[in-house]
């Protein structure tokens, strides 16, 4: 399915401040992990711009190129009465925008990689309004972004996928979903070929529910599949890995119990020590949710937890390595200008933090995604409701590399140059 668009639309950019934090939010919880040390040592915002009209407007991922980066989400059309799947390129000066539309009505876009066709693959779910069954559908985009047809996941018609690699010339998916043997909701991985057919499709959990919400390969050429499980947790919510041979069965679990719940939503292989970084969330005290940090080695044994936030709710959303620098994304609501705002966190090899910061306006904005490029920093896709055109836009914004010398830059004010730009 080809979708050539002709439309003009507001595009708007702003300059925001980045509040470097300047006192301790950094809560220790075992291991030594999130020891305050307020250095005020963290990147600042070289650009940030918004996408989107008057309804909600959704980033899912951002992917780094060799010079700028894509970002995909699902935005809706004033003009149209409709919803489209949305790829946009920025330049890393934040120009030389690019923005193509693709997929059905009522896709939501969650994770984009990179294809063995030459283009990309964006990972996403068809909904029904009203319903919250949903179906994974993958989409295949070519290198300028022109819609190369999608592939619905026919055996999984009530299943909700959260993330997706690229290995063994094909692809592997990972989500959550009450099909399957077990009762309750069950963690699901399959393997696509690189014409998207399915190999192999296997559930993982039991009688309760549990979930698979990120996938990443060893090398030995198995998969580590993160996520949570009520069903083997020793209180509510604990995280589980699954480990997994190159045919999708069953080498072993990891269960890491803590008190409350804690669910892992990005894992992330370190290449240089081959261990494995968790991060997501828990609940445990009383300090509401809060960013949950873990690095764990192939057999599943915690090195060091580390623990972020204040008294309110924290999410971590996703995560990657600037050198030894782990860089978090997610979003706050104990600190910052507001309802949510964007969570950025720097932490040492060893689980201290290193800075922290965060972004947005007077209402609900948050960091999805994060990419980063060597030599021009990290970019983030999130949501913002106190920038842009209403209802939720795309919030896309560049950050510079941790060694820049602008540490302490901070621009002020918000400025919104409402850009026409046109659309091919
Ligand atoms: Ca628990
Ligand atoms: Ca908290
Ligand atoms: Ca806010
Ligand atoms: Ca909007």
């Amino acid at each position: 399915m080809l979708r050539t668009v002709q439309r003009t639309v507001q595009y708007s950019m702003l300059l925001v401040g980045f509040g470097l934090f300047a006192a301790g939010c950094g809560v220790g919880s075992g291991g030594g992990g999130g020891t305050v040390d307020p250095s005020g040592d963290g990147p600042g915002v070289v650009w940030s711009l918004t996408y989107g009209e008057t309804q909600p407007d959704f980033a899912g991922d951002v992917l780094a190129l060799s010079d700028g980066a894509l970002f995909v989400g699902d935005t809706y059309s004033d003009a149209d009465q409709y919803r489209y799947g949305t790829w946009i390129t920025v330049n890393s000066a934040g120009e030389g925008r690019d923005i193509r539309y693709f997929g059905a009505s009522t896709l939501k876009p969650v994770r984009v990689t990179g294809g063995w066709g030459g283009g990309y693959v964006v990972l996403g779910y068809l909904f029904t309004s009203g319903s919250d069954i949903t179906q994974p559908i993958l989409t295949e985009l070519g290198p300028n972004g022109a819609d190369l047809g999608s592939y619905v996941a026919i055996n999984l018609t009530d299943a909700r996928p959260y993330d997706m690699i690229t290995y063994d010339d094909g692809y592997i998916e990972v989500g959550a979903t009450r099909q399957g043997p077990f009762s309750g909701q069950n963690a699901y991985i399959r393997k696509l070929s690189a014409t998207f057919s399915e190999e192999w499709l296997v559930y993982h959990g039991e009688s309760n529910d549990d979930a698979a919400y990120s996938v990443t390969s060893t090398p030995e050429g198995e998969y580590m599949v993160a996520g949570y499980t009520t069903s083997y947790a020793a209180d509510e919510r604990d995280i589980i890995l699954w480990r997994l041979d190159e045919e999708g069965q069953y080498i072993d679990n990891y269960l890491i119990t803590q008190a409350g719940n804690q669910e892992a939503l990005r894992i992330l292989r370190n290449p240089s020590d081959g261990t494995y970084l968790l991060l997501g969330y828990t609940d445990e005290g009383a300090n509401g949710d809060d960013v949950l940090l873990l690095k764990v080695d192939g057999g599943g044994q915690v090195l060091w937890r580390a623990r972020f936030g204040g008294v309110q709710d924290e999410r971590g959303m996703d995560l990657v390595l600037a050198g030894t620098t782990i860089v978090i994304v997610g979003y706050t609501n104990s600190f910052g200008n507001g309802d949510f705002d964007a969570y950025y966190i720097g932490v040492s090899s060893d689980g201290m933090e290193l800075w922290t910061g965060w972004d947005g306006g007077a209402s609900e904005d948050i960091a999805v995604a994060v990419a980063y490029e060597p030599d021009r920093g990290f970019y983030v896709a999130g949501n913002t409701q106190s920038y842009g055109l209403g209802g939720s836009d795309v919030w896309m914004t560049r950050l510079n590399t941790l060694d820049s010398g602008d540490s302490t830059l901070m621009i002020e004010g918000v400025q919104s140059l409402n850009q026409p730009v046109q659309l091919r």
